[in-house]
């Protein structure tokens, strides 16, 4: 079934604004089931493992300060297609380049603070999922 998981963060920025209940909303609304979620708080030390692809890149420092400086949603979800369905639901990494009604059009206020994290690949699904859940934390629904 790994193909149609995909894995989500809401960021920081979402939780401080309130937009957790608005963005499930929106998530379940496009055909999402949430087989797994939880409120959690990154570590430095996880942050920088979970986004250790981008270690070299410019934005690495304030990349890992914004993700730990309060707590996340993270959640597995289901859905036929769910990697590429997901990233068009939430739209591209810029807010300003996302598409109208997409979550980051309507909840991001930058590309450093983009609201929202879906994984890029069935395999980073995978391993994005495993990072914060366990077997019993995941349920098929
Ligand atoms: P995405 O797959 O859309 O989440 O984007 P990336 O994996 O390319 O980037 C991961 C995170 O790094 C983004 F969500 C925000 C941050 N980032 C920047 O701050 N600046 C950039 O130019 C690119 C990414």
């Amino acid at each position: 079934m790994a193909t149609n998981r995909t894995f989500t963060m809401l960021k920081p920025d979402s939780l401080e604004k309130g937009h957790t209940g608005a963005i499930l909303e929106k998530i379940s609304s496009a055909g999402f089931k949430i087989v797994a979620m939880k409120q959690t708080q990154m570590t430095t030390a996880d942050a920088e493992a979970f986004y250790a692809i981008h270690k070299e890149r410019p934005f690495f420092g304030e990349l890992v300060e914004y993700m730990t400086r309060g707590p996340i949603v993270a959640a597995i979800l289901e859905k036929e297609n769910a990697v590429e369905d997901f990233r068009a639901l939430i739209g591209a990494t810029n807010p300003e380049e996302a598409a109208e009604g997409t979550i980051r059009k309507l909840y991001a206020a930058s590309i450093g603070e983009n609201a929202v994290h879906g994984s890029d690949s069935d395999e980073n699904a995978a391993i994005e999922g495993a990072f914060h859940f366990s077997g019993r934390e995941i349920f098929s629904l």
